[in-house]
């Protein structure tokens, strides 16, 4: 057990596990549950710097964000608290802050990716979750849906800033449900406990077969890109749920994330990668900046377009896929 801010955490759990007892007890966890949980990873002053950076993003303070939130006109007369709960989710925010890039490919990150991806990866994608107390999670779901590797590499690491527990809006996942390696299909759910991204369905699984993965701050969690996981809203009646996540994958991989005109699918890949690991198989292409930090919806106000996307949904699938979804 662990005696945390939020309460007790039993970290002597299977899929617990330190940098110093990492092994192949560790990895194979890791393959049979789709999920591993690194302890004591991330200093208290790494999640300090974190925590400011995570307000001077906020603020504006590292540049434009786009997407779906407008940015704050008057942050400079806004408390820290009332500037960061403007915001539930920022992707990509490493594009914009040298801070969070630099945790791209902090020391316990590179140590479990190069056990359960292999030697060469590469990073993709950053999102720096605020979830003040009150804000939505995110519906069930797997992140190959949105980021397709070819080899099904892809792994996000979770750093926990805070505690992160049943009531703040801890992951929720379902373990082994990586292993078929099967996408399920997604509906735009009308659920307010849930930001606006779709909601997987479909799949031979029920709510007793979910496990939440309470952690101490400073942990990382590790999952597979086919896992589903979701969380819960912050019920807390203070306070953040702060992560920042990042996703990677095998360098071997190509990455058909985005079209690019006059590319076939075969061929595509996304170049907006940093390696973090080994060395790049595909150097001779160069890397591109395409994505940048931006807002996600997180439903407060509807979710505008998904909403005639559920109406869509309704009206175009069968009475089967409603009756499971
Ligand atoms: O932390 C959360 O609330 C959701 C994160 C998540 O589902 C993801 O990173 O894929």
């Amino acid at each position: 057990m662990s005696a945390t801010p939020t309460g007790s955490i039993d970290i002597d759990q299977p899929g617990y596990v330190t940098l110093d007892r990492l092994g192949a007890a560790s990895t194979r966890f890791f393959r049979e549950n789709g999920y591993l949980v690194l302890t004591g990873a991330v200093s208290g002053e790494e999640r300090r710097t974190l925590i400011d950076e995570a307000a001077a993003v906020c603020r504006g303070k590292r540049g434009e964000l786009g997407g779906a939130v407008p940015m704050l006109e008057n942050a400079d007369a806004m408390t820290d608290d009332e500037v960061l709960r403007h915001f539930l989710c920022i992707h990509q925010p490493h594009k914009f802050s040298s801070t969070i890039r630099g945790f791209l490919s902090q020391r316990g990150i590179v140590e479990v990716l190069t056990r359960v991806i292999g030697p060469n990866v590469k990073c993709m994608q950053s999102m720096l979750f605020i979830k003040a107390a009150g804000k939505p999670g995110q519906a069930w779901h797997q992140d190959e849906d949105y980021i397709p590797t070819r080899d099904r590499s892809l792994c996000g690491a979770w750093i926990a800033i805070d505690d992160a527990v049943i009531r703040n809006g801890c992951l929720w996942v379902i373990p082994g449900s990586h292993q078929r390696g099967i996408l399920y299909p997604q509906y735009p759910h009308d659920d307010r406990r849930f930001d606006c991204a779709l909601e997987a369905y479909g799949f031979p699984y029920t709510e007793k077969d979910e496990v939440p993965v309470e952690v101490p701050a400073g942990s990382i969690v590790f999952f597979n890109g086919y896992l589903l996981h979701r969380s819960l809203p912050n019920r807390s009646e203070t306070g953040y749920r702060r992560v920042l996540v990042n996703h990677y994958m095998s360098a071997e991989s190509l990455l058909p994330w985005r079209h690019k005109e006059g590319v076939g699918m075969a061929r595509t890949d996304f170049r907006d990668v940093v390696m973090v690991a080994g060395e790049d198989p595909y150097a001779y292409k160069g890397y591109e900046d395409i994505t940048r930090p931006h807002v996600r919806k997180a439903g407060d106000g509807g979710c505008g377009d998904g909403r005639s996307d559920l109406d869509t949904f309704l009206k175009t699938a069968t009475k089967e896929q409603i009756a499971r979804a």
